[in-house]
């Protein structure tokens, strides 16, 4: 007899769904299938984890622990080839190698010289940070400040709202214009795609602003293909119109918002002809859209994060967030914006992580911080202490971090002890001293939230661990007892973890009250938040104040940004890196290294099913035909893109269509290094600069330069 069970997909997406995972008598998992009671999953997958048994089942996966081989050098090592570098041990020799090492470096260099490093290889609550968590606060090791994917935007967000809060998902049904701002719905966010298409149906127009053409885009209404970093110019452009043309809700605005007088003299700096020649958009472009927003009663902005991965792209994101503040269209049902969802949830982390842990350390103290984004730094040339252990965990930072080329210098150091506990020999597996294997969703209990919707759930395991394969909150709970730490907090079971994050009767969490994992089973695995706010069927965040701010109120001033040395109002700053900059003159095409469409970030780059799907632009540099042509490149040349950090060889798509992607702009996607010509991937070329605040990498603000490689014969051959 089969049976079925309630799963949770645990990658790094907005979408968070329900899976239903089917295991025949023998405790295989034999299909998974959207749950189609979810009503944001509705019954299907991406294509990604669709195919999700290839990635459990997987020949390469890494089912034991090991040790890398003596005299064997740490760095790339062929892809199948891995295991030869190492040699297997078991999880106790595993468990005491590392607590011995990781005792003694501590004792010799003061713990914080020991980093862990890990992000969103899962984002259930429990294995995203929990045992982990309390395990390096009473180590005393450095804090890692997780930055790498949406701080910038997100502390715009809060700093405009209060709150990480936004449009719900199922209420886009009722939008009459929807702009996707930076948001590649089809290939990001696939579960909002049938909402769109159903107001679609009733009429409403989908506008996408992105400088790629995506699919999203090429299903639009209108592409609006914006110049990269340039956002902030656009949003404060349409205000100008609407506040020009009378266009904004005055009683909304006098009401709930903060500052708009300073506002209205910054967005007096912001006429439509500064803007098109800022954003390479028309004029009448910018006036029509404008228009389109503020004759509107039902609009939905889609923001996502790529707008903030850049100098400037904090201001960006807080002047896009003010839009929906001008025109009040938080009123209405389908209006607003969403950039994120993820602060309705408010999972009780402090009892979970317990950060009061470091007073007991030996470090007596709060431990330094480090900006996970600036790793190639800290590897290389932090001091007092200079990091000495790095354990690696839910990430894998020789892919994914930028300033590649610092990153692994610092990998690469034989006196840097490191451990990474993975699913398979990822990049950063192949500079591990101990590797360590993870389970994967199926194989782990745990409970999630999202950043794309309203819904809590709860993840069953569905099949034993695969090998010997464990758990994030096992290996931490484990550690800490070798290590000898007497806390009982470390004893903890998946279900106290549960309900620790829960955290039942916190009047900080009204909206999971009387959640628990008994009614979460009851509910088929997933309840809605408790909302005392749902109107019309919908959450309504921001209709009415007062708002979680320090005014009360929706600040287009900020004060709190202002005491950080911040400019309180949205600018259009230019980045260093950008058409607008010195060193365009040195390296004049623009360069996004852009998430692959049938990959999770680095996720899923070694299975051969994934990589046929994204065959088609994998290894490709896509760019405007007239860039091509002015360098004498054909469709299918070989070309190396380079900057000063280093020199990539790829194959050049030369877009027929000019319209495609701006001149100017080229174009190209993640993978794994050790499947890349040369051995390295895009973040070769992408900087160790932050954005404006939030401490998030510049990953989209990067100046290139294109030629024919020398080697190269037409069209490839
Ligand atoms: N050029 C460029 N670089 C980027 C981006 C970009 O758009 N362009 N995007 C950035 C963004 S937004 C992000 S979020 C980061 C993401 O960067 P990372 O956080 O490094 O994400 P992944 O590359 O997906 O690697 C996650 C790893 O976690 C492992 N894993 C999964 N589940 C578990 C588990 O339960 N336990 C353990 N121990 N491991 C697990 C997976 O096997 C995988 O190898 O990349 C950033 N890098
Ligand atoms: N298939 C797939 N899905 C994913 C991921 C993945 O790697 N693959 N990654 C996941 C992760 S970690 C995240 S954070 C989420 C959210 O990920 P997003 O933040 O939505 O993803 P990005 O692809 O970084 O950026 C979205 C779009 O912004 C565009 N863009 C770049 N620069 C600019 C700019 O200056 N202005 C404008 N207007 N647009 C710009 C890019 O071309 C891209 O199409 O997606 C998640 N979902
Ligand atoms: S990656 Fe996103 S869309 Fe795909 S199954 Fe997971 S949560 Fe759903
Ligand atoms: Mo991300």
């Amino acid at each position: 007899m089969s049976r079925t069970v309630h799963a949770v997909c645990s990658h790094d997406c907005p979408d968070s769904c329900g899976v239903l995972v089917t295991i025949d008598e023998s405790g295989r998992a034999t299909k998974v299938q959207g749950d189609p009671k979810h009503p944001v999953t509705r019954g299907f997958l991406c294509g990604k984890v669709a195919k999700y048994l290839d990635r459990v089942y997987a020949p390469d996966r890494l089912l034991y622990p090991m040790r890398r081989r003596e005299g064997v050098a740490k760095g790339p090592l062929e892809q199948g080839r891995e295991a030869d570098a190492f040699e297997r041990i078991s999880w106790d020799e595993a468990l005491k190698t590392i607590a011995k090492r990781l005792a003694e470096i501590s004792e010799k260099y003061g713990p914080e010289s020991i980093l862990p490093y890990s992000y969103a290889g899962t984002i259930g609550v429990l294995g995203y940070g929990s045992m982990d968590r309390r395990f390096f606060h009473r180590l005393g090791a450095s804090q890692l400040d997780r930055t790498i994917c949406a701080t910038t935007g997100g502390d715009a967000l809060l700093s405009v709202y209060g709150r990480k809060l936004g449009t719900d998902t199922e209420a886009f049904r009722h939008a009459k214009l929807i702009i996707a701002w930076a948001a590649n719905i089809h290939g990001n966010n696939i579960h909002l795609w049938p909402f769109v298409e159903e107001a679609r149906r009733n009429g409403a127009k989908l506008v996408v602003i992105d400088p790629y053409p995506t699919r999203t885009a090429r299903a639009a209404d209108w592409h609006i293909a914006i110049r990269p970093g340039t956002d902030s110019a656009l949003a404060l452009g349409m205000m100008h119109i609407l506040v020009r043309d009378g266009l904004y809700d005055r009683e909304y605005v006098e009401r709930w918002t903060h500052g708009f007088e300073q506002l209205l003299e910054r967005i007096a700096e912001y006429p439509p002809e500064r803007v098109a020649a800022l954003t390479g958009i028309p004029a009448a472009d910018i006036e029509r859209l404008a228009r389109q927003y503020g004759t509107t009663q039902r609009t939905a902005i889609r923001l996502n994060y790529g707008v903030q991965r850049s100098d400037n792209g904090g201001a960006a994101v807080r002047a896009i967030a003010m839009l929906p503040a001008l025109t009040g269209a938080w009123k209405h049902l389908g209006g607003g914006l969403q950039l994120s969802t993820s602060g309705s949830f408010r999972f009780d982390s402090a009892a979970l992580e317990r950060p009061d842990l470091m007073q007991a350390s030996p470090l007596g103290r709060e431990a330094r911080e480090v900006n996970m984004s600036l790793l190639g730094e800290a590897l290389t040339e932090m001091r007092d202490p200079a990091v000495h252990a790095l354990f690696v965990y839910n990430s894998n930072p020789a892919a994914g971090a930028p300033n590649q080329g610092a990153v692994l210098r610092g990998l690469r150091r034989e006196d840097l002890f490191t451990v990474v506990h993975e699913q398979f020999f990822t990049d950063t597996a192949d500079y591990a001293d101990i590797l360590l294997p993870a389970t994967t969703f199926l194989e782990h209990t745990d409970i999630q939230g999202a950043y794309g919707h309203y819904y809590v759930q709860l993840s069953e395991q569905a099949i034993e661990p695969l090998g010997e394969a464990r758990s994030n909150v096992w290996l931490f709970s484990q550690l800490a007892q070798r290590m000898g730490f007497p806390e009982a907090c470390f004893n903890d079971s998946v279900d106290d973890l549960i309900e620790q994050a829960l955290g039942n009767g916190n009047p900080e969490n009204p909206w999971l009250k009387g959640i628990t994992a008994e009614t979460l089973r009851e509910n088929g695995g997933m309840q809605r938040l408790k909302f005392e706010e749902d109107r019309e069927g919908a959450f309504q965040p921001f209709a009415e104040g007062p708002f979680p701010t320090p005014s009360g109120k929706i600040e287009f001033y900020s004060e709190a940004l202002e005491a950080q040395g911040v400019d309180p109002l949205p600018a259009f700053r230019p980045a260093v890196e950008s058409r607008h900059s010195e060193e365009h003159e040195r390296y004049p095409l623009e360069f996004l290294g852009r998430k692959a469409d049938n990959y999770m970030n680095s996720t899923f780059a070694n299975l051969p099913g994934h990589q046929e799907m994204e065959r088609a632009r994998a290894g490709v540099l896509e760019m405007h035909r007239e860039d091509a042509e002015a360098r004498g490149i054909t469709d299918g040349d070989e070309v190396d893109v380079f900057n000063d950090r280093g020199m990539l060889r790829m194959r050049a798509l030369v877009h027929a269509n000019g319209k495609a992607l701006p001149s100017g702009v080229v174009a190209a996607r993640l993978s794994w290094n050790k499947l890349s010509a040369g051995g390295h991937n895009v973040n070769l070329l992408t900087p160790q600069r932050l954005c404006d605040f939030g401490g998030g990498p510049t990953f989209y603000s990067v100046l290139v330069e294109v030629r024919r490689a020398a080697s190269s014969t037409a069209n490839g051959c």
